[in-house]
């Protein structure tokens, strides 16, 4: 193997291991709004959580329920606006979702842009929220481990 061609597979096999780190996901009890979340997850080393699959909601909820419950709301990482959301973490358009019945509502018109776990019937479920609402019970960081 040249040098070149040995370079080359090192350079791949870390952008893999880079795209498809695993995500650890931590709780934080707080109420702060979206801003404050997003702030305090990149000064922890991590992302306001990016929530991609079925098996990351999973370990988002067990991370909740580490310290609290779903009765409250608990931010995560995505914004936008109706079904068009985007991680802005990983910079990416959120392609799972996983909002409760009859979210996202973007209610009152056009003012909820954010995200959260949490409430209305103790569900595990999404809801969106203004991104200043500052009754979340925290937020949900996520780390992602090479
Ligand atoms: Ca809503």
């Amino acid at each position: 193997m040249t040098f070149k061609s040995l370079c080359l597979a090192l350079c791949l096999a870390l952008f893999v291991v880079e795209a498809h780190g695993y995500k650890e996901y931590v709780a934080y009890k707080g109420k702060v709004d979206f801003y404050q979340a997003w702030q305090l997850c990149n000064s922890y080393g991590g992302h306001l959580a990016s929530i991609e699959s079925a098996a990351e909601q999973a370990r988002a909820e067990d991370a909740v329920r580490a310290v609290g419950n779903f009765a409250v709301e608990w931010f995560i990482g995505a914004i936008g606006a109706n079904d068009q959301f985007a991680w802005i973490g990983i910079n990416k358009k959120a392609t799972y979702l996983n909002f409760a019945a009859g979210e996202p509502n973007n209610l009152p018109k056009g003012a909820e842009n954010c995200i959260v776990i949490g409430a209305g019937g103790s569900t595990s479920k999404w809801n969106d929220i203004k991104c200043d609402y500052k009754q979340a019970a925290g937020y949900i960081c996520a780390f992602v481990r090479q």
